[in-house]
């Protein structure tokens, strides 16, 4: 079958809840994909972030087809063999003693807020259904209710309501509003160390160290959403230790498999974890075998390919390279590491466009709240794939 009969048939039987490029993708290997018609393209999306380790990375796929062959599920009513050395492995990493394993990045964050309700009312002493969380406008977190529910984009609350109360919204990037917002029945700030959906957007220096005092002081959690920033994306293990922050509690996901599969988890200490009691909270694929297993071995590339520490290399190259070029469209290039994001002026019709120039040219990236191109490779790409990527990138900020 050829591209457009793909697209016929998705577009018949499947919901219109993407608008995706008009690309039919059948393979990938590296930083590289291929559609069904043969064409060659450079992910710049990395399946938002989920493919830091490069497209069906040969260790993690091994460990894949390994442990598959041995056993996929067994329920937490039962113990397996990888749960275990993954937990071990993921604290001696990250530094937090314990780790809560499920699926998608919003079932994570969906366990860090009641994980935060519970320690209100059982530590803090917040009275019974009072607890308040304190989130960021722009932010995103997920597409369940409750994640909509402090969503500042009509587009991703419309027609969802009625919605789970007990979050207030400050604006993004500003501390004092954040002190303001602290109330005696406050459980937790809620925050992504940069936006990536809300267009890429960098705190100001200092706002996490600072909001993370805030939190320390007035006996608050601070809870980091590094589901998209982490994993080496910013070019640390975590976005937030670009200011030595080590929130309470951290959620990760996303590249937590590689890609291989949906794995997330959330990381914090026994005094937090240790709150959950058993059948209190679960899920029936959480911590299987055949996650962990892919999961320890997407780790395991991250340390021994030193993704982390090559992603500030190239991604300041990338940054510096963007910001050099000449183009009537580009408002501001920002970022870290290889999380980046190119403003164009509102003149320029929205960033759409570009990223249809640029599939013409085999390099496939996303625009982000419309005027936004988000450009996040895999952390494996090598400065002269930039290179090439950055001569088509300067034809097509330049075109009319
Ligand atoms: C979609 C956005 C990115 C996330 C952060 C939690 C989640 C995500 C910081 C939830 C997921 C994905 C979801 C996907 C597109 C993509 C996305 F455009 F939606 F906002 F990356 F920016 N926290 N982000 O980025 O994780 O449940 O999806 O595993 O829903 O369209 P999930």
């Amino acid at each position: 079958m050829k591209t457009q009969e793909y697209i016929e048939l998705e577009e018949r039987y499947g919901a219109h809840n993407y608008h995706p490029l008009d690309v039919v993708l059948t393979r990938g290997e590296g930083v590289w994909v291929y559609d069904v018609d043969g064409r060659r393209y450079l992910d710049c999306l990395s399946a938002y972030s989920a493919v830091n380790q490069g497209h069906v990375h040969p260790k993690i796929l091994a460990a894949m087809q390994e442990q598959a062959k041995k056993i996929t599920l067994t329920s937490r009513a039962f113990r397996n063999d990888q749960l275990a050395l993954f937990y071990k492995e993921l604290s001696d990493l990250t530094s937090y003693e314990m780790s809560l394993l499920m699926n998608s990045g919003a079932e994570a964050v969906e366990t860090a807020l009641k994980l935060a309700r519970k320690w209100a009312y059982q530590v803090k002493g917040v009275p019974r259904y009072e607890a308040e969380i304190i989130t960021c406008a722009g932010n995103f977190h997920g597409r369940t209710i409750t994640t909509i529910s402090f969503s500042t984009e009509p587009l991703y609350r419309d027609d969802f309501g009625p919605f789970t109360p007990g979050f207030i919204t400050v604006p993004y990037g500003d501390a004092a509003a954040v002190e303001k917002a602290i109330t005696p029945n406050t459980a937790a700030v809620f925050l992504e160390p940069i936006q990536g959906e809300g267009g890429v957007i960098v705190p100001p220096t200092g706002y996490l160290s600072r909001v993370a005092e805030l939190c320390k002081k007035n006996n608050v959690l601070l809870i980091a959403d590094e589901i998209q920033t982490g994993l080496g994306r910013t070019g640390k293990l975590f976005a937030c230790q670009h200011e030595n922050v080590h929130p309470d509690v951290t959620v990760v996901g996303k590249a937590l498999s590689g890609g291989f599969y949906p794995v997330s988890a959330v990381l914090a200490d026994r005094a937090l974890l240790g709150l959950f009691t058993p059948g209190e909270h679960g899920s029936t694929f959480g911590g299987n075998p055949l996650a962990a297993a892919i999961a320890r071995a997407a780790l395991k590339v991250i340390v021994e390919e030193r993704l982390v520490e090559r992603t500030v290399e190239v991604g300041n190259y990338f940054i510096e390279q963007l910001s050099e070029i000449p183009s009537p469209h580009v408002k501001e290039v920002r970022g870290k590491g290889l999380l980046i994001g190119v403003e164009l002026k509102h003149e320029s019709g929205g960033a759409r466009r570009f990223c249809e120039a640029l599939q013409d040219k085999g390099i496939l990236a996303k625009e982000t709240h419309e005027h936004v191109i988000r450009f996040a490779p895999p952390l494996v790409i090598d400065k002269e794939t930039i290179d090439w990527a950055l001569a088509h990138i300067r034809e097509v900020l330049n075109m009319e």
